[in-house]
């Protein structure tokens, strides 16, 4: 009886987590972007027309769903760093995908 009680109770919790949990979105456009660096103007990467690229939020048990479009005249990818994710969706090129193709996107979903 205890043991149903307490299944119950865990699959209740889990429901409660599972509803609270946002679906956050958000949409990066990779592109070149001339910068002026130690006085030479140099071609760098940026992404939302930013160098460095914005920080994105979630908060724990949310869903990420994250358009990356590639704008850049080469094959490219987002590889994400210090989040557990499932392993196709590390956004390794010929690792865990393809490369992302000038203007092309990927939906990274995690
Ligand atoms: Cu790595």
């Amino acid at each position: 009886m205890i043991r149903k009680a307490l299944a119950v109770l865990v699959m209740v919790l889990v429901w409660i987590h599972s509803a609270m949990a946002a679906t956050v979105k958000y949409d990066l456009t990779i592109t070149n972007k001339v910068v002026r660096l130690a006085g030479e103007d140099v071609v760098a990467m940026a992404v939302n027309n930013s160098i460095h690229a914005a920080t994105l939020f979630f908060k724990k048990g949310d869903w990420a769903k994250i358009t990356v479009t590639n704008k850049l005249a080469v094959d490219t990818s987002v590889h994400w760093h210090g989040i557990l994710l499932p392993n196709r969706q590390d956004g390794v090129p010929y690792v865990n995908q393809l490369p992302i193709k000038p203007n092309e996107s990927h939906l990274f979903e995690f």
